[in-house]
């Protein structure tokens, strides 16, 4: 939607007050959702789950672990499906779309998968089995939730070399072409991704998923979507994002946003949030102006459930909410970026 009917639609949700919320704007500006991750243990926190499913923010959740390999089929063709189950559910009540992360991923993997010496021909076999039966177990059509998969997350070194992962050094790039067709197959109408991080402007690594996702395309394998995880640093925010999704959008995928928070050192000054909020409305005004980047996701919406302080010693403070469930400055650089002032 743009110009005058987009300000006219802005005023009227000013008069009732939905005016700065995020899902929102994303929306009105073309968008199909703006939305956040969650792990399953911070909904049992009440206030935390109540903004997660105010629809006016957060049109789209992803759960940030319960749908890896590890988790889902821990044990050979032993499926669990209680953690993804209450996120659908969630998601279902709230009328929230849903993000399957992750299909197949050397990280967080079952160790099975790599203990077990397999042959090229049996990986092949459990790649779809695994791949098929979350992908199924999740079909758009069971519930209206419109399931986007990350169904290859992290294939690619920054070098934009393959990364030599168990799938990579059994079966090189086939791979992606099988766990693909199996995820089309189980669900015809789920967008399919590739999803990985350090891929937000032109740089080797993109520069592969490029070549790959040209190659995929040539051949007819099914391929929907380019997933840009970004996990960016504070005042480091590349300067050819937006060059970068529109390569990928006429090529004819779609790009999504699928992991976005800005991490600083700590301690937090108002300087440090004020440069976040400019780095955020960077990242969200690219979106905009790509047509074919369809929604954004943060990984998580809260510094009280961050990854980042586990990880980056010293650093944190990287999403729109603080820990007390406090809007930021980065939250207003948001909803400025999707209106486009
Ligand atoms: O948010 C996830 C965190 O809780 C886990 O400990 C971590 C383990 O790998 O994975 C985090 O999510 C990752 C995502 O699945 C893939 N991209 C990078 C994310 C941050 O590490």
């Amino acid at each position: 939607m743009k110009g005058p009917a987009f300000i006219v639609l802005a005023v009227l949700l000013g008069a009732h007050g939905v005016f700065a919320q995020l899902n929102v704007l994303a929306k009105l500006a073309g968008k199909q959702y703006f939305g956040s991750a969650v792990d399953n243990p911070a909904l049992s926190d009440v206030p935390y789950r109540r903004q997660l499913s105010n629809w006016l923010d957060f049109g789209q959740i992803t759960a940030s672990n319960t749908l890896k390999w590890e988790t889902v089929e821990a044990q050979r063709g032993v499926f669990n499906f209680t953690g993804g189950d209450e996120i659908l559910a969630l998601a279902k009540r709230n009328k929230q779309l849903v993000r399957g992360h992750t299909c197949v991923w050397h990280s967080q993997l079952a160790p099975w998968v790599e203990a077990g010496n397999f042959s090229a021909k049996e990986l092949t076999k459990i790649i779809e089995d695994h791949c098929g039966t979350i992908v199924r177990h999740y079909r758009g059509d069971i519930c209206k939730q419109q399931v986007h998969w990350d169904v290859v997350n992290e294939a690619f070194e920054d070098d934009g070399t393959f990364r030599q992962t168990v799938f990579y050094k059994t079966l090189g790039k086939q791979y992606f072409e099988t766990a693909l067709r199996v995820a089309r197959k189980a669900d015809p109408k789920t967008k399919l991704y590739l999803n990985d991080y350090n891929v937000e402007g032109l740089n080797a690594k993109s520069d592969a998923y490029y070549n790959l996702i040209k190659e995929l395309k040539a051949k007819k394998v099914p391929i929907d979507g380019f997933g840009v995880q970004g996990h960016l640093i504070l005042g480091r925010v590349p300067t050819t994002i937006k060059e970068n999704f529109q390569r990928f959008a006429d090529l004819g995928v779609d790009i999504a946003i699928t992991e976005l928070d800005i991490r600083m050192e700590l301690p937090v000054t108002p300087e440090k949030l004020e440069q976040q909020k400019k780095d955020y409305e960077t990242v969200i005004a690219a979106c905009k102006a790509v047509k074919r980047c369809i929604g954004v996701t943060i990984w998580d919406y809260t510094d009280k459930y961050s990854w980042v302080p586990s990880w980056f010693e010293g650093e944190g403070a990287a999403l729109p909410w603080d820990e007390d469930l406090k809007k930021k400055p980065a939250y207003y650089g948001i909803a400025k970026a999707w209106v486009g002032l």
